[in-house]
């Protein structure tokens, strides 16, 4: 691999749409490494990332290929390596997907998500590690590289490492994940500032959003299932901005007895739903038979066409057979 980067001349580095702080972090986590082993990379991400990520170091160069769309192309069909981060399918990189597949540069993946497409010519890929940035620090760690990782890209893996974990809660954190944040620390880390930078950024309408979210869960009769659901018109009067309802979830999660969670958002004319569990629950599961949908065992994804009151009743009575089954 240390070859590979050695003898490419042109680097992209790519992520997943609605970029989350593992794609944004492990994406720039990558790109500053590289850049101190002088290779220059490009990040592509297709479409915009919450601006309580805009601190990072090297986030003034990334290419949002929904604004700069020609532009994007032109990188990855020139490219000789594309590393493909935090996903394992081509369709999670939106109108990007077909071009990274017809690219001629080779594809790397490095990834934690289950079931990985076939579409990389080298895989780094382990669905049990806890982020795509643990697994990059592991990639840097392994080319004898660590003594490379200064405060910046420390903050790039450690922001990767706490949105995929919850701030170190999740099931996934192994001792080797507290073993890296340990050692980011020691490489200049100010994590309480990285934290602030993320977590505390609220503004006043995202808070009343938050209060009127937390007003409307419900909990299901008779089964452990949580859920809360925010049409497009509640959205509008929160002025709701990208990010806004990321974690909002885990508040259903977070009710004595509650196992599954399920967040409903109707956005641009389809429904979109997160879904949360604990322990044996497969939420990717459910995520994929009921909502073409999927993710990890405990945090995934899916979608409902249907108008949003009806996406409601869809997801309660394929949670209860889910459940039964
Ligand atoms: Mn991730």
């Amino acid at each position: 691999m240390k070859n590979l980067i050695e003898n490419s001349s042109s680097i992209v580095i790519v992520s997943h749409k609605n970029p989350d702080g593992d794609a944004i972090g492990s994406s720039l986590a990558l790109f500053n490494y590289l850049k101190k082993i002088k290779k220059q990379s490009t990040v592509i991400l297709p479409d915009s990332f919450p601006a309580y990520y805009n601190w990072l170091c090297g986030s003034d160069g990334i290419l949002i290929a929904d604004k700069q769309m020609e532009k994007s192309k032109q990188e990855i069909a020139n490219a000789e390596l594309i590393f493909c981060l935090d996903f394992n399918d081509l369709t999670r990189l939106g109108e990007l997907g077909p071009f990274v597949e017809k690219a001629k540069a080779v594809k790397v993946m490095i990834d934690h998500h289950q079931n990985p497409k076939d579409f990389a010519g080298f895989k780094l890929h382990r669905a049990n590690a806890c982020s795509t940035a643990q697994l990059i620090y592991e990639f840097i760690e392994s080319n004898g590289h660590k003594e490379l990782v200064d405060e910046f890209i420390g903050e790039c893996i450690y922001t990767g490492l706490i949105t995929d974990s919850g701030s170190f809660k999740y099931s996934s954190v192994e001792s080797k994940t507290h073993l890296i944040a340990a050692d980011l620390i020691d490489r200049g880390l100010n994590h309480t500032k990285v934290h602030e930078l993320i977590f505390d950024q609220n503004n006043l309408s995202r808070l009343h959003l938050l209060g009127y979210a937390l007003g409307k869960i419900q909990v299901l009769d008779n089964y452990p299932v949580a859920f809360m659901v925010l049409s497009s018109k509640d959205l509008k009067q929160f002025n709701f901005s990208k990010g806004d309802t990321e974690g909002l979830v885990n508040y259903c999660l977070s009710i004595k007895g509650v196992e599954v969670a399920a967040f409903l958002k109707e956005d641009a004319g389809i429904v979109k739903m997160s879904f949360r569990s604990k322990g044996i629950i497969r939420v990717n599961d459910f995520a994929s038979k009921y909502f073409s949908g999927g993710g990890h065992i405990n945090a995934a994804g899916g979608r409902s066409e249907l108008p949003i009151d009806q996406a409601v009743i869809q997801f309660t009575q394929s949670i209860k057979l889910f459940l039964n089954d």
